[in-house]
């Protein structure tokens, strides 16, 4: 049987692919537990620095596998479920020391489009669809859509997002701002693995303290923020790469960022 989540490394790239493509890459447990163990790998690796999360076949993910009978049966306990299987999962994207890059193929519904959003920089393929699936079937909206969405795209399309449940075009979804860029569907993976490839040649210690500063962003005052830069930055300018930032500007060359 093949794994229901392959991880190939690349350039300092790691490519994490949902692979049970012919149920849209719909999330069970043993995909739900590899995702976890491979974004774990990528963090724990440092010839990682980057990361491509994508969906084999013609979806990213279509959420919950509504096939499961620990989903579907009316009895399971599905707030248990989310803190032991998902909430694990979006903390570990979020708190990645390294920038992730979703790229979704696909339909990204549910808790499918969670993980997609999850990710820092979100790319689309041309023929992606964006599904706040939750509501269609009697759920609310889960492992963080209810955190992403409002602060994306604002309160207005959050709601409209989850109460109409409708399936939001590539092109809609770059408008409004779920989504950085749209490319052709033949060019989204490449694109994706060329861009964290030259994500991974900068400074990566730098943007884990980025991810710390914009992940604290919402939650704060201006001068509790202010204080976070601060104590970030003391952090980034004790960095090898800051001082090769600064040597590769003064000698007028590229700087060979080593990540750390
Ligand atoms: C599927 C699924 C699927 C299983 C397509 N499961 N097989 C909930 C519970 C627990 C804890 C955590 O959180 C959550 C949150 C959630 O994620 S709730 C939202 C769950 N997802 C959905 O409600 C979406 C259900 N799927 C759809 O609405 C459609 O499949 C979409 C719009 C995604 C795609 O439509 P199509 O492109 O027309 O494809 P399809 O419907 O023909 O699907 C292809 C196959 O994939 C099909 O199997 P089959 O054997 O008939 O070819 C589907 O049954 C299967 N599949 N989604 N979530």
């Amino acid at each position: 049987m093949s794994e229901p989540v392959t991880y190939a490394l690349a350039n300092g790239v790691a490519t994490i692919t949902l692979n049970r493509p012919e149920v849209l890459n719909a999330l069970d447990e043993a995909l739900l537990s590899k995702l976890r163990q491979d974004v774990a790998r990528a963090a724990a690796d440092d010839a990682v620095r980057a990361l491509v999360v994508t969906g084999a076949g013609r979806g990213f993910s279509a959420g919950a596998d509504l096939g499961a009978a620990n989903t579907n049966s009316g009895t399971a306990d599905l707030g248990e479920r989310l803190r032991t299987r998902y909430h694990p999962l979006i903390v570990a994207m979020r708190d990645l020391p390294k920038p992730i890059i979703s790229a979704v193929n696909g339909v990204a519904a549910g808790a499918g489009m969670s993980i997609a959003l999850a990710g820092d920089i979100v790319l689309a393929g041309s023929s992606a669809l964006f599904l706040q699936a939750f509501t269609r079937i009697g759920l609310i909206p889960d492992a963080g859509s209810t955190y992403f969405l409002p602060r994306y795209v604002g309160e207005m399309r959050a709601r409209a997002l989850v109460m109409l449940a409708e399936k939001i075009p590539a092109a809609d979804a770059e408008r409004i701002g779920l989504v950085w860029k749209v490319l052709p569907d033949e060019e989204l993976l490449p694109y994706a693995q060329q861009l964290a490839a030259r994500l991974a040649t900068m400074p990566t210690k730098a943007y884990a303290l980025a991810k710390q500063a914009l992940n604290a962003s919402l939650g704060n005052d201006l001068a509790a923020q202010l204080e976070t830069e601060a104590r970030l930055q003391r952090e980034a300018g004790h960095t090898e790469d800051f001082q090769e930032g600064v040597a590769a500007f003064r000698a007028k060359r590229a700087p060979d960022f080593k990540g750390r």
